[in-house]
């Protein structure tokens, strides 16, 4: 289809009026521009597909970055209706991609929930205004009909343009770089999401595939082709199975599915040798991450139902206290879905569901089946309450012991750590500390330094994993108490922000595996313990560089590949594996003896002189910081004139805390993916 029409039509006027708004700020619709409103665009498509498909008429969809850098989300629907309406006279495909929130008004309705986002439910015509093509295609009545738009405007009416024995709809689009700062999908984002929503729309399929070209090669060879499925029969049952995948399991995953007027509610738990809880919830598929009305509501049934049952059963006699939510809540993963028809979304970040006839409703729902399973299963029963008795009282003992390791004065701030470089200014504002892995880094760091406002704490090896340990045992691990002690907050109950030393903590880790360990395992503390710190936007990575590149007396560093490469383009560099250079270095190197040979024989300065200006390109790859002399940290990661850090969010230190393991751990090497779980038994199948 090409470009037809020059002159603006009426109608096309109405519809770029309709979306003037949402390009004149994007932000408000999809929240920001960067590389996170980018993937908005996806999961947008995404979320009318998959509501298809929790209507019951789809069961499989599939996302797709095309070869140049598009994307596809298809689906096996039953295709947006593409006659046009008798009184509007506009297909119902138009609308979708035309109208602002016109989505809903299509929406299949047969379950009595029209569960859409809500938070991000911003409709299809926002990310048609958001992007400079989309190709529109619906196999529908035997037919293949197509419609092609640019920033929102129609290019045509909807033709036919093939015969199908299928039903779906596939919605192609190329997002507007002059919107977004980056028009680059990353497929790691992409897959965490699709598997989230696998796990949440259970029965589905979904598919996806990176088509771009060199984006995964040399993994499989010969494939660039990146390619994952994810199916999970068990729904919610599998997340648990999934986030438990490391942890020793006490007890089997108890579920419940149960419908009432105010929602649909679907609950995973299972215990496990750990201490620490993950819960995750979902409003409507969307996390949230705030928590909420059904997080409330899960919370109490938990803990009523459990001292009832104790009680009940004689595990907890009259002398006995109740066990606490915190108690009844260690060594817990579950994970909570709701979907109801009028989320209201709140909080800081809009994720946090509002609806308070959402938390009584899962408040019932939970004691009840819950109650119902311990009756049921008087072993797990058992193995669950003894878990809660069990942490109440190391609760109790362990609130002793750490009364008297606080008495000591060991976290209070008289005694800084001896291998704490200080900063000399006192005003937190001012102040950063820099957590540097091993003693090398932290030498190069204490002596590039500003010493007025940076603080160095060099940590030796990998702290302490939180996940496996209580708050009593990780005060008696000497690198967590010298954090603990150089930040000032205290941690736990004593913990208070206004005591912060510094208001900016930066994690300075290698970009080794190593590396991103002892990265995790910090983010993890910090979540786990010092969250307020995150929230207040306190806590930073470091951005050293991978590589400096360096031709005679000039040298740039290049935080990526990708700026490498560029470095090395502009230099007019080929790019050579290291046995070509090798090579070359050689046939260089006997050249250039030659040459010199020649040129004191036959005294022809210039071509000596040529020789000197072809100058060889060095490129250092950088391991560690310890490798960095002073002067360079400071120039590259550390000079708050020319640095960039990350800001770490909720978000992220979540990820950390409850996915890396899994999810970086086993499944990232294998380029193609097919993983599927049915109600019994998780299988992860290599193709
Ligand atoms: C409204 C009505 C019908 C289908 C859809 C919307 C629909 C929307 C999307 C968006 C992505 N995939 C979709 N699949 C279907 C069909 C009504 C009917 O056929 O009776």
């Amino acid at each position: 289809m090409a470009d037809k029409q020059q002159n603006y039509s009426a109608d096309q006027i109405q519809v770029l009026k309709g979306l003037e708004p949402v390009r004149k700020r994007p932000g408000m619709y999809i929240g920001t521009t960067d590389v996170r409103g980018l993937h908005h665009l996806i999961w947008e498509v995404l979320d009318n597909a998959i509501d298809e498909a929790m209507a019951g008429h789809c069961d499989r969809i599939m996302v797709v970055i095309n070869e140049d850098g598009s994307a596809t989300v298809a689906d096996n629907g039953r295709g947006i209706p593409v006659d046009k309406h008798k009184v509007t006279g506009v297909s119902a495909l138009e609308t979708v991609l035309t109208v602002l929130h016109a989505g809903g008004k299509f929406g299949g309705d047969e379950s009595g929930y029209k569960v859409s986002g809500g938070l991000h439910g911003v409709g299809v015509s926002v990310v048609n205004a958001l992007s400079k093509r989309i190709l529109a295609e619906v196999r529908r009545d035997g037919k293949v009909h197509s419609q092609e738009y640019k920033m929102g405007v129609a290019q045509g009416e909807i033709e036919v343009t093939g015969e199908t024995k299928s039903t779906g709809t596939a919605i192609t689009f190329w997002p507007d770089p002059k919107v977004f700062e980056t028009i680059v999908f990353d497929a790691q984002t992409i897959l965490t999401r699709l598997r989230q929503q696998a796990y949440l729309t259970k029965g589905v399929t979904i598919c996806f595939e990176d088509r771009r070209p060199g984006a995964h090669e040399g993994v499989v060879a010969g494939d660039a082709s990146f390619k994952y499925q994810f199916y999970f029969e068990g729904g919610v049952k599998s997340y648990v199975d999934h986030l438990n995948l490391n942890k020793e399991p006490i007890c089997d995953v108890i579920y419940i599915e149960h419908e009432v007027p105010e929602a649909k509610i679907e609950i995973a738990l299972q215990y496990s040798q750990s201490y620490n809880e993950n819960v995750i919830t979902f409003a409507n598929n969307i996390h949230t991450l705030e928590g909420g009305m059904h997080l409330t509501g899960f919370k109490s049934a938990l803990t009523r139902s459990l001292n009832n049952y104790a009680r009940n059963k004689g595990f907890l006699k009259e002398k006995d206290l109740n066990m606490t939510n915190e108690d009844v809540r260690e060594g817990l993963t579950a994970v909570i879905s709701v979907k109801l028809a009028d989320p209201q979304f709140e909080g800081q970040t809009k994720s946090k569901l509002g609806n308070p006839e959402i938390r009584s409703a899962v408040e019932a729902v939970f004691n009840e089946k819950l109650s119902e399973y311990l009756e049921e299963n008087p072993n797990e029963g058992k193995i669950i309450v003894g878990k809660g008795m069990l942490a109440s009282r190391a609760r109790l003992a362990s609130r002793a012991a750490r009364d008297t390791v606080l008495r000591k004065g060991a976290l209070e701030g008289m005694t800084l750590p001896g291998k704490l470089a200080d900063c000399t200014t006192r005003d937190p504002g001012k102040s950063e500390i820099y957590i540097v892995e091993g003693d090398s880094a932290g030498g190069s760091a204490k002596q590039g330094r500003d010493r007025y406002t940076q603080a160095i704490l060099p940590l030796r090896g990998k702290i302490l994993n939180v996940e496996q340990a209580r708050l009593d045992r990780m005060l008696g691990n000497n690198e967590i108490k010298a954090l603990i002690i150089a930040l000032g907050t205290g941690i736990g109950e004593t913990f208070d922000i206004a005591r912060l030393r510094y208001n900016r903590i930066v994690i300075m880790t290698d970009a080794d595996v190593d590396g991103a360990h002892i990265r995790t395992l910090l983010l993890t503390l910090f979540f786990r313990y010092f969250k307020p710190l995150i929230e207040a936007g306190y806590v930073y990575i470091a951005q050293p560089p991978l590589y400096k590149i360096s031709k005679g007396k000039t040298s740039e560093y290049a935080f990526t590949d990708e700026a490498k490469e560029n470095i090395l383009k502009d230099w007019g560099v080929e790019v050579k594996t290291e046995e070509e250079t090798a090579v070359e270095d050689e046939e260089d190197e006997a050249a250039e003896e030659a040459a010199e040979d020649a040129a004191t024989e036959t005294g022809e300065k210039e071509d000596k002189e040529k020789k000197v200006v072809k100058q060889r390109v060095s490129i250092q790859r950088y391991k560690g910081h310890g490798e960095m002399n002073p002067d360079q940290l400071w120039e590259t990661t550390m000079d708050p004139e020319r640095r960039t850090m990350l800001k770490v969010s909720i978000a992220d230190a979540e990820l950390a805390d409850s996915v890396f393991d899994t999810l970086m751990g086993s499944e990232v090497l294998p380029r193609r993916k097919f993983i599927q779980t049915h109600a019994k038994k998780v299988k992860n199948l290599d193709i």
